[in-house]
């Protein structure tokens, strides 16, 4: 009846981007082109406003109804669920719960990807938000994957090539304990995309060739995804790491275009051509 290779289960919690280029739908494309079993918790929902420049319409889900979403998938996957991908919170209040629900249980994998704005918000926005983050999920977390700007909030350094990225890596690690892999994405000069991996002993640098000059939606999420997908899996940090931006560069050399003012990555670039 039973599989005995059964998936790794994953969880995200996640807010929806109604139209599937971030958020839970884009790590839910991700765990299933991984192999594991995807479950989503939604935080919010996001719809952006084609009439008002794509901005951003945020509606947060009731903390209550989202602790029932938690308490739901931890109990069906009671003894079988490690490993946890954080995205999109959207309040204090949401950060609570979810504090709360990483403590109910044991985990082998917590990754955060340190959401602090979405593409075409403003930054600060949300500065109590930022700071929950910081104190309630970061030291829960096993891996973060910040972006630039996140690396430049969460350690309070300017970013501005590759030697500070590596310095604000190092910093977020020192004062966490956390795994970094930080991403300079196409924020920083040069003809490679160049992310940070340190945990606190191994300082990597993984590059990959630049493809366009132009950040592409859901590249975070996935990324994000994918190395708790690899870590459910039984990776390493270091592999899941390498294999997740594997992921997330073939999934952008094969980007879907659409009206929004930046494109979206499709989460099947590593299959084979039919
Ligand atoms: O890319 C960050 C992100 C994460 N989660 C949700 C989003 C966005 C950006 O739009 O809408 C739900």
């Amino acid at each position: 009846m039973y599989s005995i290779h059964s998936p790794a289960i994953t969880l995200t919690i996640a807010g929806s981007e109604a139209t599937g280029g971030a958020g839970a739908q884009a790590d839910l494309r991700t765990f299933q082109e991984l192999g594991t079993y995807g479950t989503v918790a939604l935080t919010c929902i996001v719809a952006y406003d084609p009439a008002d420049n794509w901005n951003h319409r945020l509606t947060r889900v009731e903390p209550e109804v989202l602790a029932h979403q938690l308490e739901a998938i931890q109990a069906n996957f009671a003894g079988q669920l490690g490993t946890v991908k954080l995205g999109m919170m959207g309040s204090v209040e949401t950060i609570d719960v979810v504090a709360n629900a990483l403590q109910a249980q044991e985990w082998q994998n917590v990754v955060l990807d340190p959401v602090l704005i979405c593409k075409g918000q403003e930054p600060g926005e949300a500065q109590d938000t930022d700071e929950a983050l910081k104190s309630k999920l970061l030291p829960q977390a096993t891996v973060t994957t910040p972006n630039h700007f996140e690396a430049e909030q969460l350690s309070g350094m300017s970013i501005s090539n590759l030697a500070e990225l590596k310095d604000a890596a190092r910093k977020i690690h020192d004062d966490s304990g956390v795994t970094v892999l930080a991403k300079g994405g196409v924020r920083l000069d040069g003809p490679e995309a160049v992310d940070v991996f340190y945990d606190g002993t191994d300082l990597e640098v993984l590059g990959a060739t630049k493809i366009g000059n132009h950040a592409v939606s859901g590249a975070g999420c996935s990324l994000a995804a994918a190395v708790a997908a690899e870590l459910a899996k039984g990776r390493t940090a270091l592999e899941a790491a390498q294999r997740a931006k594997e992921f997330v560069t073939r999934g952008i050399s094969q980007r879907i275009e659409a009206a929004t003012p930046y494109d979206v990555m499709w989460q099947g670039g590593l299959r084979k051509q039919a």
